[in-house]
């Protein structure tokens, strides 16, 4: 498989401006009807360029038409999928007939089934597994689609726009036909077919139009869609509020599917949605679902207009829609919850999964330059990084700036395909500022190091902070250029008031420095003390800071300091560096300490009334084994896994008291919501239960228990079993299998039964796991339950790092195994082995073996990119 370059980028050949599809759907063969209004593209350098189609290996092509001439085979030629003519005229109609089989389309991208439906995935590059097509973002085209089928299994018959006709064919089957108005790329199309229930609503939007609003899902499914559509119209009005976006067509569907890829698609219209990212009830939904509902329909339907009105010229600009929407979304749910809680959640994300992905061999910039397979960029660096370069433009611009930047976006480029330099050219225009240096943030892969370091005068009251940047090497960038790093700083007094400060001849209590050399020196005036630094406050930028605080400083932070995000920052500091104190012990065979200064902290932070329970329940959470794994300079993943487990018995004991008042006053009054208040008392009495019980009495046990047998919400249900199965409590056994026997029919349940059961930490660990792929509940057809599994796995120290390398077998076997059947998910679960460099030496070899075993299969792009990389 060879790489694909950004510098190579060409104008298509030829444009769509019509197409007509008709879908003749079959339990075993479905045939495919194109008809393309084709012309020759006006911008292209070539009068005579052949017409190349892009197709795919599964699909078999029956006949070929211009116009009215059926082709003979010596006028077309199928190469590496392709569907090449040679002689065309400069506006035509080609008719394509082909044959596709979605029964037996494993790889869930194309048309497929999923349980009884037919649905679609075309993105990225999906939709030539239908028919021959120019299956690229910038060819935009107005669909039509017929679809038949049997109404007796298919009385649901859906695509995008509107219905405009419907009826019976010759042979007695059902017709409907649909038509979107707005052209659209054929990552964009969408089938759906099956015998789904729906519930209608309606949103009228900002100008007065009846938008009708409709989520499907299969019959039993249909009564847990209602916090899902009450999303999309919160959704909706948050769209026009904060940037004066407008639904535009009458209809906005969404489909709910059980097998599928990701966790949703933007597709115009006809949203298809993973069912663990819309279905919501109390009983079966933790607050984690609910919130991730939330946001991933508010994503989707962000992208109608960032992503689908303005779409992305070439997948090189993945990040344009991504990063943006992304955005969006995480704006909305800080503008329905609370937004430090909100930006904390992003952060500890970023920093665990993105940093990793950045240091690792498959490092790129939001941008890429190249890629082997466009699925394996779908990434935490496109999305995530993507929306922290966009909140950045936000920090620069300012609210109102971003506004008139984005307003401007929209109206200049609507119904076009468009680059990241067209959307840092409007925030640019609009606001008539320079984004040159800050756009290097586009191409730059890594993650920046910020170095800090000040001083203080007490005589002239003048405070000053050099800042320094470096950005590592990272895979075909050994070098790097210093990039604009907004970086937000306010300074603390000894008694933990905000210092106030003259910066640039103005007097501030905090401000944003501009840190755009290798090294800048920033002067502060009329600082009455010698401060503390709250630096980089909210995260105002995707770096790695490092200053030397001293305990003492970090626990003032901690309590003191006016930036929630900071106070958590501060929090994580400290906890980090115990940790590492521990870990090394551990690894000279030390005994571990028995002191922490995190009880003080922690102390003061449950005693406080007035905080925000969730923002409590966040400071008390440990780094990660994961992030502390992203930290190391070579990972010792069981070093950590004893320093995290001492340090929260240390904690627990130290604390005891504490936590069991906090579980006994953090309960909810009335019955279960998803509001920002519940959530956040459940997510503290929860932590605090775990620490109770981590700390060794029989009552907290019981409460445990307790708690598991007469809750009414998956929320707490949940939280007590996994502290149950966690701290590996007598009834362990017992209430696992009695949770499986009260959920077996909830297929969402059972997949956070698979992923706890997999992570359980146990003896007989990975035999477990390999009986659990072998449950009658298991399907290795359904990419939640694999992923369940295998992400159990993952956290599963014993039997994943087990030192006789069984574990990272078992995840090469199961990636040779999902190499042909399913690409990108076999691709993904690649990711824990590409990690082996970082890892410390026995089990980096073993991980390279791995590695080394796989690439000697014959394997899919997908794969090959991965651990070609890894390897290289
Ligand atoms: N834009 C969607 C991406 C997506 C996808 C990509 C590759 C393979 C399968 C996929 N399913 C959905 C989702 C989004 O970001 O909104
Ligand atoms: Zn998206």
């Amino acid at each position: 498989p060879s790489a694909i370059y950004l510098k190579d980028y060409k104008v298509p050949e030829f444009l769509i401006d019509k197409t007509e599809l008709t879908f003749d759907l079959d339990e075993t063969q479905t045939i495919v009807t194109s008809r393309l209004h084709l012309r020759r593209n006006p911008e292209s350098n070539s009068a005579t360029a052949p017409l190349v189609l892009d197709g795919g290996e599964d699909v078999k092509l029956i006949g070929v038409a211009i116009d009215t001439y059926e082709l003979p085979k010596e006028e077309y030629s199928l190469v590496n999928d392709k569907l090449i003519i040679t002689a065309t005229p400069n506006e035509f109609i080609l008719t394509c007939e082909t044959l596709i089989e979605p029964q037996n389309n494993t790889k869930l991208e194309g048309l497929y089934r999923s349980s009884s439906m037919f649905c679609t995935q075309c993105e990225a590059e999906g939709f030539r597994h239908i028919t021959y097509y120019l299956d690229r973002p910038d060819v935009m085209s107005v669909f039509t689609t017929t679809i038949i089928g049997d109404e007796s299994k298919y009385p649901v018959m859906l695509s995008n726009g509107n219905e405009i006709e419907r009826g019976k064919t010759e042979e007695g089957k059902t017709f409907v036909t649909w038509n979107d108005p707005f052209p659209k790329p054929a990552y964009l199309f969408a089938l759906v077919a099956g015998d789904l229930n729906v519930i209608n609503d309606t949103f009228v939007t900002m100008s007065g139009r009846e938008v009708a609003l409709q989520i499907y899902t299969e019959p039993h499914n249909i009564d847990k869609v209602d916090f899902a559509m009450d999303s999309l119209k919160r959704s909706m009005k948050w769209d026009e509020e904060v940037y004066g976006r407008e639904y535009d067509l009458d209809i906005f569907m969404i489909v709910a599917v059980d097998d599928f890829n990701m966790g949703a698609m933007e597709n115009k219209g006809l949203n298809i949605f993973n069912s663990s990212c819309l279905l919501a009830s109390p009983k079966t939904t933790t607050d984690d679902a609910y919130l991730r509902v939330e946001a991933v329909v508010a994503h989707e339907y962000f992208h109608n207009w960032s992503g689908n009105r303005v779409t992305c010229r070439d997948w090189f600009q993945l990040s344009l829609k991504e990063g943006f929407t992304v955005f969006r979304d995480q704006s909305f749910s800080a503008d329905t919850h609370s937004s430090v809680v909100k930006r904390v959640e992003d952060v500890s994300f970023l920093k665990t999964a993105q940093f990793a992905e950045d240091a690792g061999p498959m490092a790129h910039p939001i941008r890429p330059a190249s890629f082997i397979e466009i699925s394996n960029f779908y990434t935490l660096t496109i999305y995530e990084k993507g929306s922290e370069v966009v909140r950045m433009i936000h920090t620069l611009l300012g609210e109102e700036g971003f506004r008139k930047g984005s307003d401007l976006y929209f109206e200049r480029h609507d119904g076009q395909a468009v680059t990241c330099d067209d959307f840092v050219a409007a925030m640019e225009d609009a606001n008539d500022v320079d984004l040159s240096q800050f756009k290097r943030w586009y191409s730059q892969a890594g993650t920046p190091r910020v170095t800090v370091t000040d001083e203080y005068d007490e005589a002239s009251k003048t405070y000053r902070l050099h800042m320094s940047q470096m950005t590592p090497p990272t895979p075909g960038q050994p070098t790097k250029l210093s990039l604009h790093i907004p970086v937000k700083v306010g300074l603390v007094s000894a008694n933990n008031e905000p210092l106030s400060f003259v910066y640039e001849g103005n007097t501030h209590d905090e401000t944003v420095l501009h840190l755009k050399d290798a090294e800048q020196t920033f002067v502060f005036e009329n600082v009455t003390e010698q401060p503390v630094p709250s630096l980089l406050r909210e995260f105002s930028a995707p770096v790695k800071l490092n200053y030397d605080y001293s305990t003492e400083q970090l626990l003032q932070l901690m309590s003191g300091d006016a930036d929630g995000f900071n106070r958590w920052s501060a929090s994580q500091q400290l906890a980090v560096n115990e940790l590492n104190q521990l870990i090394v012990q551990y690894q000279a065979g030390q005994t571990l300490s028995e002191e922490t200064q995190l009880l003080k902290g922690f102390a003061t932070l449950l005693s406080d009334k007035t905080l925000d329970p969730a923002m409590v329940a966040l400071i008390l959470a440990l780094p990660s084994q994961a992030y502390m794994s992203e930290l190391a300079e070579e990972i010792d993943p069981h070093g950590i896994k004893a320093a995290r487990k001492h340090l929260r018995e240390l904690i627990a004991k130290g604390l005891e008291q504490e936590f069991k008042v906090a579980y006994e006053t953090n309960t909810t009054d009335g019955p279960y919501e998803a509001t920002a208040e519940q959530i956040a008392k459940r997510s503290l009495k929860n932590a605090a239960l775990a620490y109770w019980v981590a700390a060794g009495s029989d009552e907290a046990a019981s409460v445990a228990v307790r708690q598991y047998r007469n809750a009414d919400n998956m929320t707490d249900q949940f939280a007590a079993l996994s502290i149950i199965v966690n701290f590996d409590l007598p009834e362990a056994d017992e209430l696992l299998n009695a949770f499986y026997e009260q959920w077996k029919h909830e297929a969402l349940v059972v997949i956070k039964w698979l992923m706890l059961s997999a992570a359980r930490e146990q003896e007989n660990g990975l035999a477990n796991v390999k009986s659990l792929m072998e449950h009658p509940n298991f399907d290795i057809k359904n990419p939640n339950k694999l992923r369940a599994v295998i992400g159990g796995l993952g956290q599963n120290t014993q039997a994943f790092h087990n030192l006789d390398g069984s574990g990272y077998a078992f995840l090469a076997d199961q990636i040779i195994l999902m190499n042909k059947r399913n690409p990108q998910i076999a691709s993904r679960l690649c990711t824990p082995l590409t990690r082996w460099q970082r890892m410390e030496p026995e089990l980096s070899g073993l991980m390279k073996a791995q590695l080394e075993r796989i690439a000697g299969e014959d394997l899919s792009k997908d794969v090959y990119e991965v651990v070609s990389k890894s390897l290289a």
